[in-house]
């Protein structure tokens, strides 16, 4: 795991240096694309990609996350792999939240986007914190290489609500806001989060239904280093700083691009077929390995990704109703977290 996205790392890198190299030169090529690859892969936390319910480091806890296959972490929370916890009964990663604690695990990574988008995913199932006051946030926040946080997309574990941090237009940006989802408790969900680097939005899509589109929190972003698993407070009052929490997280990943999207509109159809052939045998512009060749491997991506649509439909004029919960709750929540604790890593 960590070799390979090492790997696939230092030839994104020589990719870029191409990219940049050739200049503008490269926009007037009719047709080229940048497919994109695996940044981060944990093929579900299982043992068979090396995840260990019993890696024990000094001065840790059984089975934590932070110290295997790439993985760094932050903070007090717990993040640990257990077993017959995922989706499909097999290991996942449990997120246990605690008082006054803002914690974040990630693997890094430089030198992206190649193309216009980083594609995040990730299932996670929330237990419900109860009382007064909001529950923590689960979910995923990216980070650029100026330590700002691009987005949020997550839970909060009292009402259920879908949460994500407002955009750059926005009264607070980086405060958290609801959505008018809501999730089921002790149920597994699945979460996309895609980064557009040409608009400056990201997307979280819940189940495949599209939920929150948002400017960056910084429209000046322009890199992608990390997505965080996170698990932080979402208000500042002591009911909700306090208040612990529960989640599990499993199938993460995290894609230069959206694998088999080779002419980058976010979604997988004929289209991309139709540049994939063209591109075939001369280079990366169907490139969905990482290897900056369209070959044979990138056809069999496209097969297994046809169908996937992560493309943003045109505003319509009808607003969802909101969940009664969330009507006293429209304020925005609190900036938490985010660079000081950021600058405690980097060191
Ligand atoms: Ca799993
Ligand atoms: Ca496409
Ligand atoms: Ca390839």
């Amino acid at each position: 795991m960590h070799e390979s996205s090492s790997i696939t790392s230092s030839a994104r890198s020589a990719l870029r240096t191409m990219r940049v190299a050739a200049g503008l030169t490269l926009l007037a090529v009719a047709g080229q694309a940048w497919g994109g690859g695996p940044i981060v892969d944990t093929r579900g936390f299982e043992a068979a990609a090396g995840y260990s319910t019993t890696y024990l480091p000094s001065g840790g806890y059984a089975g934590q996350l932070k110290g295997q296959q790439g993985w760094v972490g932050l903070g007090d929370d717990t993040a640990t792999i257990q077993s017959g916890v995922g989706p499909d009964g097999s290991q996942a990663v449990r997120v246990t939240h605690g008082a006054d604690d803002y914690s974040y695990w990630a693997v890094q990574a430089s030198n992206y986007p190649t193309g216009q988008y980083v594609h995040i995913g990730w299932d996670m199932l929330v237990q419900q914190s109860t009382g007064a006051g909001f529950g923590p946030f689960f979910g995923v926040e990216p980070y650029d290489d100026g330590l700002e946080y691009l987005g949020r997309f997550g839970v909060e574990a009292v009402n259920g609500g879908i949460v994500y941090a407002q955009g750059a237009n926005k009264a607070v940006p980086g405060a958290f806001e609801y959505a008018t989802s809501v999730v089921g408790f002790n149920t597994w969900n699945h979460f996309d989060m895609v980064l557009d680097f040409d608009a400056k939005r990201y997307q979280g899509f819940l189940n495949g239904n599209l939920v929150v589109d948002e400017l960056f929190v910084n429209t000046a972003s322009d890199s992608f280093t990390d997505a965080d698993i996170a698990s932080l407070a979402t208000y500042f009052d002591s009911e909700s700083i306090n208040k612990p929490g529960v989640s599990y997280f499993d199938n993460f990943f995290v894609n230069d691009g959206i694998l088999g999207d080779f002419d980058e509109d976010a979604d997988v159809d004929g289209s991309d077929l139709a540049t994939w052939q063209t591109a075939y045998g001369a280079g990366a512009g169907a490139d969905a390995t990482g290897d900056s060749q369209s070959a044979g491997g990138d056809f069999l991506i496209w097969q297994q990704q046809l169908g996937v649509d992560l493309s943003v439909p045109a505003p319509v004029g009808a607003v969802p109703e909101p969940a009664t919960w969330a009507l006293a709750a429209t304020m925005a929540l609190v900036v938490s977290g985010r660079r000081r604790w950021r600058a405690r890593w980097a060191n």
